[in-house]
């Protein structure tokens, strides 16, 4: 990226014209949209998810007063309960071959239950809820129902449910060996209901959410399908990850690739969410970020994602997902739960980072240094003024490298338009069939489109106490409509009244 990414071109003479139609209704946004997901490894650190875990406090509340903590990942799968000293550990499996190959942790992570005290605290302070994620890999049906008996009578009303297991479309690749080549999903079905079961023996009440899987949208409907019938209301959520981008080691990733968008978003979430309709199930995009294994320097923790993510997050919020969770965490669990390697660094070459992974995290929480908002989680933020919200759409729909989304919250109008380009202001009029009065405006800005400081929204930043002062423009209404002119690498947020 260059300089012209921040200050862009001069803005194109004829504007875009659009129009909100507010006898278009989408859906509603949930309160509950916005969410983090994190290895649940965190918990083999209480104080983590704990209510005295100040800043990060401070932030998750900044971001959300309703946001959903999803606790899962890969080390989900090498994390047990030890619910008494007495408990002894499980058995780990090693898949056959070079380990080296293997991207899994292969080594155990043990969670007192003061960690799930702590929990509690956590998610009382924050307002939020908890999906919790059960062993699956290296786990049995009688533990995972301890574990989940504690964290049910812990949490409450706070925890939203329990998934089983990650990423099991992956469980026979030789990177993940959780299972042996040719385990496919009727095995992945016949062994979740015996988990579920034996979980709801011990928690009458258990919700459950899945599968979880990588990307294969496929097995989420089939998922559906399959297992909503059989466990009737217990059943809440169907769920799926999505890594726009990876491995950050490959050349093919780019800010450029990631910036012009991915069709089969739009695909795979529209067959979710019927499938997801036809159960009286929500669609929770649980766990995803700009670029997996890490997330990719200059992009992942730049200014670029935080751009990604406000497009990404209105995409799917139009197309009815109830929710996202995008990953992140602390760079020591992030680099264990890809088998402690750090493809990141690799593709940083010889460029100094603070943290050897975990480029993509929406909140930087390192060893001995304060909280502190990354440039995606500012993306999160505009997004965020949707929830509550219901969608509208926008005429004549989306344009290229301009995301363009619309809603009605509380009697206003909101639109966010993302500019995605990095050369090339856009200049918008918009009209609405409603009339307005007042025009006010919030902008997402960088210095450049690979800056990894600096990123503001409202022209402030986030402090590590999660204070946030934004300051608004006017705009003039002329004529019934407002002209807007949207930089390059920038994305406006406009409420009219
Ligand atoms: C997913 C895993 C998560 C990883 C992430 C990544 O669930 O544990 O940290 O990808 O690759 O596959 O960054």
């Amino acid at each position: 990226m260059t300089a012209t990414c921040a200050k862009g071109t001069r803005a194109q003479s004829t504007p875009l014209s659009l129009r909100v139609r507010s006898d278009q209704q989408g859906r509603t946004v949930p309160q509950s949209f916005i969410g983090l997901s994190y290895e649940l490894a965190q918990l083999s650190e209480p104080e983590f998810f704990s209510a005295q875990h100040k800043d990060l406090v401070a932030l998750c509340r900044r971001l959300s007063p309703s946001g959903v903590l999803r606790i899962g990942g890969n080390t989900s799968e090498f994390c047990w309960f030890q619910a008494t000293s007495e408990t002894p550990a499980p058995k780990l499996h090693v898949p056959p071959g070079d380990l080296a190959q293997n991207w899994m942790p292969h080594r155990l992570f043990a969670i007192q239950p003061a960690a799930i005290d702590a929990l509690a605290g956590f998610l009382k302070a924050t307002g939020w809820t908890a999906i919790y994620g059960l062993n699956f890999g290296n786990s049995t049906p009688e533990r995972a129902a301890v574990e989940a008996a504690y964290v049910r009578q812990k949490l409450g009303p706070r925890l939203a449910f329990f998934q089983i297991g990650n990423e099991p479309d992956l469980y026979q690749k030789a990177s993940n060996g959780t299972r042996p080549p040719g385990w496919g999903f009727d095995d992945y079905v016949r062994e979740w209901l015996a988990f579920a079961e034996a979980v709801s023996a011990r928690v009458p009440d258990a919700r459950f959410g899945g599968p979880d899987t990588a990307a294969a949208s496929d097995w989420v409907v089939r998922f559906g399908n399959e297992v909503a019938p059989k466990l009737g209301k217990r059943l809440v959520a169907l769920s799926g990850h999505y890594y726009a981008e990876g491995p950050p080691n490959d050349p093919k990733v780019t800010t450029e690739r990631l910036l012009a968008g991915d069709p089969k978003v739009a695909q795979s979430a529209r067959e979710i969410v019927r499938t997801a309709d036809a159960h009286n199930l929500v669609y929770r995009m649980s766990e995803g970020n700009s670029c997996y294994r890490g997330g990719k320097p200059g992009m992942s923790n730049a200014s670029a994602a935080s751009l990604w993510a406000a497009d990404y997050l209105l995409t799917l919020a139009s197309l009815g997902c109830a929710g996202i969770n995008l990953h992140g965490g602390d760079s020591r669990f992030l680099s264990a739960g890809l088998g402690d390697h750090n493809p990141g660094l690799e593709a940083a070459g010889n460029k100094k980072q603070s943290a050897p992974n975990g480029f993509y995290t929406p909140v930087s929480t390192e060893q001995g240094q304060p909280a502190e908002a990354r440039p995606v989680y500012y993306g999160m933020m505009l997004a965020q003024e949707f929830a509550g919200a219901t969608m509208q759409s926008l005429e004549p729909g989306q344009s290229e490298m301009l995301g363009t989304y619309a809603a009605e919250k509380n009697g206003k109008t909101i639109i966010a338009l993302v500019n995605k380009a990095s050369i090339g202001d856009r200049d918008v009029l918009i009209t609405a069939d409603k009339p307005f009065h007042h025009a006010t405006l919030w902008r997402l800005t960088a210095p450049a489109l690979d800056a990894t400081t600096g990123v503001e929204f409202g022209r402030a930043a986030v402090s590590s106490a999660g204070t946030w002062i934004p300051r608004s423009e006017t705009l003039p209404i002329r004529n019934g409509a407002v002209h807007v002119a949207v930089p390059a690498a920038s994305a406006a947020l406009i409420f009219l009244s």
